[in-house]
């Protein structure tokens, strides 16, 4: 099966686009397959709404390893299935928790083994350090786009013709996660890659 990974800086709202991304293609229940670094993986299944209580937080680093689900995104008259690898958040500075520097690696890793990169921003934020490195590697390859984040959020639209052009030749996918906006967007981006 193909993968995808959505990666980008802590708390800019990678799982809750995740999880509401699978609700989105008709999901009711999520089966999240845990990957920790000092632990065997293991498996969870969640209604929604508990996905959301448990795996999102308004604190940074709540995504501790690598947390992969599958979803069926409608293609022509069947469906493609996709791994969806939610990761471990990327900062710029040296992170003082081990724990978290390994999860960080294992974000890294992650990158190699993806077709499709979501690369998530909270277009306030100025594209730098580590956003700019994913977006240089990301505008080499098919399956990149640079999804902003908290367009429900004020002053966010204002940023958005700055970051397509930043972007360029990479797509732009403009999406509130938390407000379910923009989700066929990125649907049809999946789709046009699977
Ligand atoms: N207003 C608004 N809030 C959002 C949006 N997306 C996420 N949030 C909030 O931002 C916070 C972080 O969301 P997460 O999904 O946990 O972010 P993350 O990128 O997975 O964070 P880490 O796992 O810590 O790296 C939560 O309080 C979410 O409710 C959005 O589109 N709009
Ligand atoms: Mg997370």
């Amino acid at each position: 099966m193909k993968e995808a990974i959505v990666i980008g800086r802590p708390n800019v709202g990678k799982t809750l686009l995740t999880i509401n991304l699978a609700e989105f293609l008709g999901q009711r229940r999520v089966e999240v397959m845990f990957r920790p670094r000092d632990g065997a993986a293991y498996t969870r299944i969640y209604s929604i709404a508990q996905a959301r209580a448990d795996l999102v937080a308004e604190t940074p680093h709540r995504t501790r390893c690598l947390q992969s689900l599958v979803l069926s995104v409608p293609r022509g008259k069947g469906v493609r299935k996709v791994v969806v690898t939610d990761t471990t958040g990327l900062c710029d500075e040296i992170h003082p928790s081990s724990a978290v520097r390994r999860a960080m690696a294992d974000t890294i890793r992650s990158v190699a083994r993806a077709v499709i990169i979501l690369h998530v921003v909270d277009p306030l934020q100025p594209l730098s350090g580590v956003d700019l490195d994913i977006l240089r590697f990301g505008q080499t390859q098919e399956g990149y786009a640079l999804v902003a984040n908290m367009m429900d959020l004020p002053g966010r639209a204002e940023r958005l013709p700055e970051l397509v052009r930043a972007a360029r030749p990479a797509p732009v996918l403009a999406v509130s996660a938390l407000k379910r906006t923009g989700l066929g967007e990125v649907r049809a981006f999946l789709r046009r890659h699977l």
